[in-house]
């Protein structure tokens, strides 16, 4: 009997379908080169933040304050390498290797998020970044466990439990500064003023100057957009923050009458000025990184070598 291959109407057609349905899109399966592309594109992009979202934070392990919580905070920045793993993988499903996303990196085309390009100055920025970054990492996240590509999807929900954990350690080390002397009141207060506006800058630009979100949205890669995730974080993190008497740094806030919070605007100048590669330490991010990978090549060849003798 004669195999008819498909036409690609017929395929997109039952990509369309698949999507309409919220049924998962795996990786054997056809689907557009732009689904794929966008995919690749912000997957890696995901992995590399949470690899070089390490550094702010491996910073602060040898000079935690008590054992405890330089425990928790080494396995927390374990937990964001784990991330990384998990989401090279899920983007080597769509056909190209983790070298490749590196090479990209590397070179200084392959974004991550902006937010890690500020320094952490002291141990207030430890409660700051857990509270805020991996608060608004998390907003984001829980919408993406609906994407519409299942190997995304399926990582996605064991980092949204870990990042949960995350960002109550962080509101936690806020809390107990909150409650302790006039000097550590005033380290929350100055950190939480300097990753305020960089936290909310992690949501990306306005819907109305995001390059791919009409695309991503129409094919359930991204089931919100910047701005509704955004505003969701705003509106939940606010009274976190009036709770153990910290002041969230934007004088245009104004609650409303229904309870939500009105706010002002990002720099956006800013903002894109760190994403082209302007921004406190973006230099010293890369060159670390790139370092470090250095470093590591015996440990992946060794590794690599061993897999080949079973
Ligand atoms: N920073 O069209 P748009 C963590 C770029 S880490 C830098 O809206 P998209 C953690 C964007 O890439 C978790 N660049 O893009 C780890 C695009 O440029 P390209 C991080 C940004 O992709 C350690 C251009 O601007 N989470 O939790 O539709 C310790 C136009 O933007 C940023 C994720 O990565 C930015 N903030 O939407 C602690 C979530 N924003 O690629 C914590 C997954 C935008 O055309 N990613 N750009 O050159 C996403 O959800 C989406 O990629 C974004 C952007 C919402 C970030």
């Amino acid at each position: 009997m004669e195999i008819i291959a498909p036409t690609t109407e017929q395929l997109i057609q039952e990509f369309e379908l698949k999507i309409a349905s919220d049924t998962k899109i795996e990786a054997r399966d056809w689907m557009p080169d732009a689904y794929r592309e966008n995919l690749i594109r912000q997957i890696s992009q995901h992995a590399h933040s949470e690899v070089i979202g390490m550094q702010p934070e491996g910073n602060w392990i040898t000079r935690a304050p008590s054992l405890r919580s330089k425990k928790i905070l080494l396995a927390k920045i374990q937990d964001e390498g784990g991330h990384g793993l998990y989401l090279y993988s899920a983007a080597e499903t769509l056909g190209m290797s983790r070298e490749e996303f590196i090479a990209l990196l590397h070179a200084g085309k392959a974004k991550y998020a902006s937010v890690f390009n500020y320094p952490a100055l002291n141990w207030a920025d430890m409660g700051a970044i857990g509270w805020l970054v991996d608060g608004a990492a998390i907003t984001n996240q829980v919408s993406l466990q609906r994407t519409s590509y299942g190997p995304y999807a399926r990582a996605m929900v064991r980092i949204c439990k870990e990042e949960s954990f995350h960002q109550r350690q962080g509101y936690e080390i806020m809390w107990r500064m909150m409650e302790g002397t006039e000097d550590q009141r005033t380290m929350a207060q100055d950190a939480l003023n300097r990753w305020w506006w960089p936290a909310l800058m992690m949501f990306g630009p306005h819907d109305s100057d995001s390059t791919h979100s009409s695309l991503a949205l129409k094919w359930k890669i991204k089931r919100e957009s910047n701005d509704q995730l955004r505003e969701k974080f705003i509106q939940k993190t606010i009274p976190q923050a009036e709770l153990i008497g910290l002041n969230i740094p934007d004088p245009a806030l104004k609650l409303q009458p229904d309870g939500t919070y009105l706010h002002g605007e990002i720099n956006w100048e800013e903002f894109w000025a760190v994403v082209g590669g302007n921004g406190p330490c973006n230099q010293q991010r890369l060159d670390h990184h790139i370092k470090a990978h250095a470093d590591g090549k015996w440990v992946r060849e060794t590794a690599y070598a061993a897999s080949l003798k079973h």
